[in-house]
């Protein structure tokens, strides 16, 4: 891991020693995206097929998974991984159950009633990436979310395998989670026809969940056209960063440095760590860990971007933290939750030795569909909040149009806009005759 003493730094050598990696969207990938687009939106279903048999290498007539196959798969699961699956479900359920937003009344001043009103958003689009990972817990994270908040069409899609199907173990989770219809199609092809609709895939009002530079290039086009679908976040590679102090499990903390590194050759890892000894104590166990893993070339790849920042003290972490906004924080030092108050960016904390990343990705009741690249300054993971928008609806009794109507009508002249004016003084003068 390429090595930073914090204090050594200036303010530019600071920056470069945080800077994501580059090249995540090139011109040729948008180039690429805009013309499947392009033909999705033109040829519908038959430009789905093209691609699918181009990209994924197989020939599909039908890209919707019958219910019946999602209930095969779910018999067909082994039964310690269906109780896994209904631990994460229940805990996922029940975090995201009690994020339910009420319905905010107030009488702002007399007779002059404002309120907001949730409702779930009605066709929600959820990718679900395929390839060497195939992301079961992602499934769990979109579904479970959008059924709680009410959404009427659950939409799944994911890539083809080889053999023309998805992975079992993802159909079994999309059974669990109850998904109202999944398709077999993956890349930017997959959402451009949740974008437009195709014969048989439905237009969706937002489109949820990560996937790779093409997914990712896709959704945000999808997003800027008019009438477009809105999008969960803008995606980049995984990345976490992890605060070691002198008692930190060297173990630990390179486990997760590890299970970051494991997603992909372009996930960032960073340690920031006040104690040299600690840190390469650490370092050691990296390498150590490494060697034993089915994954280690794609980590291998992954740690060549990673970095070991070395801090004095508990402000100059947190210093790095805030000007890092990680998707990813995991805080492996003394009284950890004390740091916290202090994060201004991140978007999601794991606290102490006994709090791996894996919970959080898999089961412990949060979201793992976080911003990444710095995204975490301005953007919330996702959460039931994201299959919901709100309405705002406001009634004035007489009185209350009395007390308001002066203001308004003020207001209404300083912009010159006359019928909003007599809007209200016709209103006024109706009163009186
Ligand atoms: N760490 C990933 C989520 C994940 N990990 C899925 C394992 N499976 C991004 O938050
Ligand atoms: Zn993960």
């Amino acid at each position: 891991m390429e090595r930073f003493i914090w204090s050594d730094l200036d303010a530019a050598a600071k920056l470069a020693a945080i800077a994501r990696p580059t090249g995540i969207s090139d011109a040729s990938i948008i180039e690429a995206v805009t013309s499947i687009m392009a033909a999705v939106k033109m040829r519908g279903d038959e430009a789905v097929q093209d691609y699918t048999a181009r990209f994924d290498g197989v020939t599909l007539t039908d890209t919707r998974v019958p219910d019946t196959d999602l209930k095969a798969a779910w018999d067909a699961l082994d039964k310690n991984d269906k109780a896994a699956l209904e631990t994460a479900k229940a805990n996922i359920t029940a975090f995201h159950a009690a994020q339910m937003p009420d319905t905010i009344r107030v009488e702002t001043q007399p007779g002059v009633m404002c309120r907001r009103e949730p409702r779930a958003i009605e066709v929600a689009g959820l990718y679900v990436p395929g390839g060497t990972a195939p992301l079961v817990s992602t499934t769990l994270m979109l579904a479970l979310p959008a059924k709680v908040a009410g959404v009427t069409r659950r939409v799944m899609v994911s890539p083809p395998g080889k053999d023309g199907k998805i992975n079992t173990a993802v159909l079994a989770a999309a059974y669990l989670c109850d998904v109202t219809d999944v398709f077999m199609v993956g890349g930017a092809q997959a959402v451009a026809a949740m974008a437009y609709g195709t014969e048989t895939i439905p237009k969706c009002d937002k489109i949820f969940g990560p996937g790779n530079a093409y997914v990712a290039a896709a959704k945000s086009l999808a997003a800027q056209e008019p009438g477009g679908p809105a999008i969960d976040l803008p995606a980049g590679p995984s990345e976490a960063m992890v605060l070691a102090d002198k008692d930190a499990n060297p173990a630990f903390v390179a486990s997760d440095l590890l299970s970051q590194a494991e997603h992909d050759t372009l996930a960032q890892v960073v340690c920031v760590c006040t104690d040299t000894e600690t840190a390469d104590a650490i370092e050691v166990e990296v390498l150590r860990q490494l060697a034993t893993l089915p994954r280690r070339e794609i980590a291998e790849a992954a740690l060549k971007l990673a970095r070991m920042i070395v801090t004095d003290t508990r402000e100059a972490t947190l210093d790095v933290v805030n000007a890092y906004a990680p998707e990813h924080l995991i805080i492996q030092m003394d009284d950890p939750d004390a740091m916290t108050p202090n994060i201004r960016h991140a978007g999601s904390i794991f606290l102490g030795p006994w709090t791996p990343e894996s919970v959080g990705d898999y089961a412990s009741g949060t979201n793992h569909t976080l911003p990444t690249y710095g995204a975490a300054r301005a953007y919330s993971g996702v959460t039931l909040d994201s299959f919901i928008k709100y309405i705002s609806v406001q009634e004035l009794t007489q009185q209350g149009l009395q007390n308001l109507g002066p203001a308004v009508e003020r207001l209404a002249s300083l912009e010159g806009l006359d019928a909003h004016r007599l809007a209200v003084s016709l209103r006024l003068k109706a009163m009186t005759s």
